[in-house]
């Protein structure tokens, strides 16, 4: 019998998409048997109470202004390895994560774990690139023992912008719960009631839920609303907070869709209510992947979005992506693909339980760390 890993992942436990992904992970890898310490500033929100988690306490001082958190992650790294076996430590978002990464390993030295770096999204796009960040974020990625990406679109951005051969990334995707995000037995009025009308049907309710980030275009999403209802008396509502959510509430009033609309703010679980819409709707200028939009297919929810990064590889045959910024074109999209619903959102729940199914990825997750693990243990012993 193969023995269980000792396996420390880092991730941020905010509001955004990579702590999600490595907490629902850390889960499905303790499930499996192996013992999982989960390293963050805070408890993330998905982390099952039965995971070990540690926080990371990033001291303040008024000589610096900002805490050393990437010495403190690195630091604590080095604490937990000496202080329990860990085969692997997975570090989810490359900053500063991947430095701490390097750093804790030339402190250990010989007895260091495996450090594997899952790259996100802006860790390539936004950050990856910038001249205070990339020399040494290059540089600890190149001496990591694994490199992985959700897409295939982010692992050509990432070997470009780090200057890392593709093949040393490898593409794992990432993955929905399928008992938490599915479709209802039965789709009930529940959206309408937030508008006060449940007993009403006049027109479609779309759904949007995200951090509100200025890279999620979310005032946007007021244009393509107000476009819609030019053909259907649809309406939209919005879970999620962030840099944005002042600007789209302002954008729906100065567009006079007001009444159309309901800001829901920051929820930990809103799957009882993305289920019952028509439509999820999102007007990113990227998406690495856009795990919101893969759990509303699970939800057997039509996806309506552009068609930017790896949201074609997530989204496929389960909704339509139009070219950019387009907002005449998201809206058609979205009149138009209207009779389709049932079909579209079919699509969406089996293309999540083909290729996004927890089980498989986290599986896959195990296999890759146990091959590093064994190129590490042949290179030691001097095999090639
Ligand atoms: O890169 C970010 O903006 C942060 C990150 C997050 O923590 O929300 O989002 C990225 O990672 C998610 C999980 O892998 C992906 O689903 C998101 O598409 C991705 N965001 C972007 O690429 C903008």
């Amino acid at each position: 019998m193969t023995r269980g890993l000792g396996i420390a992942v880092v991730c941020y436990p905010g509001l955004g998409g990579s702590g999600i992904v490595a907490s629902e992970l850390a889960n499905g890898l303790a499930a499996r048997g192996h013992r999982v310490t989960v390293l963050a500033t805070a408890r993330p929100a998905r982390s099952a109470g039965d995971v070990a988690f540690e926080r990371i306490d990033v001291p303040v001082s008024p000589v610096f202004e900002h805490g050393p958190y990437d010495i403190a992650v690195a630091s604590h790294l080095v604490e937990l390895a000496r202080r329990q076996a860990i085969d692997v430590v997975h570090l989810h978002y490359a900053i500063p994560h991947a430095a701490s990464a390097l750093l804790a390993a030339q402190v250990l030295g010989a007895a260091a774990p495996a450090m594997v770096v899952t790259l996100h999204g802006t860790d390539v796009t936004r950050l990856g690139a910038h001249p205070e960040l990339r020399p040494v974020t290059s540089f600890a990625l190149a001496a990591a023992a694994g490199v992985t990406t959700p897409s295939r679109y982010l692992r050509g951005e990432a070997a470009a912008c780090f200057g890392l051969a593709p093949e040393r990334i490898e593409v794992i995707s990432n993955f929905v719960d399928l008992a938490r995000f599915g479709p209802p037995p039965r789709r009930d009025r529940r959206l309408a009631e937030l508008f006060g009308d449940g007993d009403g049907d006049d027109g479609p309710i779309l759904f949007h839920a995200s951090n509100f980030r200025p890279i999620k275009r979310a005032p946007q999403l007021l244009d393509v609303l107000a476009r819609v209802r030019a053909h259907v008396p649809a309406r939209l509502v919005l879970v999620g907070d962030g840099p944005e959510h002042a600007a789209a509430r302002a954008r729906a009033t100065e567009l006079g869709v007001d009444g159309a609309t309901r800001f829901l703010g920051w929820r930990d679980a809103f799957d009882d209510l993305l289920e019952h819409a028509d439509g999820f709707v999102l007007a990113s200028e990227s998406e690495s992947f856009g795990l919101a939009a893969l759990e509303a297919m699970a939800a057997g929810v039509p996806v309506y979005g552009y068609r930017v990064g790896g949201l074609p590889e997530v989204v496929g045959d389960a909704g339509r992506l139009v070219a950019s910024g387009d907002v005449d074109a998201l809206a058609a999209a979205i009149v138009a693909a209207g009779p389709d619903r049932e079909r579209l959102g079919r699509a969406g729940r089996t293309r999540a339980e083909q290729l996004f199914r927890s089980d498989a990825v986290v599986a896959q997750y195990e296999a890759y760390f146990r091959r590093l693990l064994g190129a590490s243990r042949a290179v030691a012993r001097g095999i090639r």
